[in-house]
């Protein structure tokens, strides 16, 4: 037996159109729905293998990344385009890895107001003493988080928590 409904009533099949919309469409497909929240950058392709713990932890964590190689030196318009663009693009933290005379987390974090952490590696000489005192000696006014030498790893970790916050 079929209920009668009160007068007025529009069921949601009556409403709905089977019209094709492409604006919409369109507008749908240009939204990345597996955006990464973290872009993992690094100064050179040598650095890979140390900031490989990054990714790891983050993985971990479910938390979608990016790796990209870009040098404060060789690169400094890549860079720039990178974090100008990174909060746009869905970003929430950014790592920034770098050996030698590490420029690349503090000038990352003078390029974008999301939160840097950097991460000082280690190279041939000097034990990444250069690169942890590049990285954690910010002047007043642009922050960068700074893990251990090669800290990849708790980079992520922290990373995530800052995400998770
Ligand atoms: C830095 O200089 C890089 O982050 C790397 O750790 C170091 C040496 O770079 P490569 O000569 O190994 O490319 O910019």
């Amino acid at each position: 037996m079929e209920i009668a409904e009160p007068e007025g009533t529009q069921r949601a099949t009556e409403t709905a159109t089977e019209e094709p919309m492409p604006e919409v469409e369109a507008a749908f497909e240009e939204i990345e729905v597996d955006a990464p929240l973290v872009g993992i950058i690094m100064g050179s392709p040598n650095d890979k293998p140390k900031m490989q713990p990054a990714g790891q932890a983050l993985h971990e964590h479910g938390i979608r990344y990016e790796v990209r190689v870009m040098s404060a030196h060789r690169d400094p318009e890549k860079v720039r385009e990178y974090c100008h663009a990174a909060r746009m693009r869905g970003l929430r933290v950014i790592i920034a890895g770098a050996g030698m005379s590490a420029a690349l987390p503090g000038v990352a974090a003078g390029h974008t107001d999301l939160p840097v952490i950097g991460v000082p590696v280690s190279g041939r000489h000097l034990g990444g003493l250069d690169a942890l005192l590049s990285a954690v000696q910010m002047p007043p006014g642009v922050p960068v988080g700074c893990v251990a030498i090669d800290g990849a790893r708790n980079a992520g970790l922290l990373a995530a928590r800052i995400i998770k916050a």
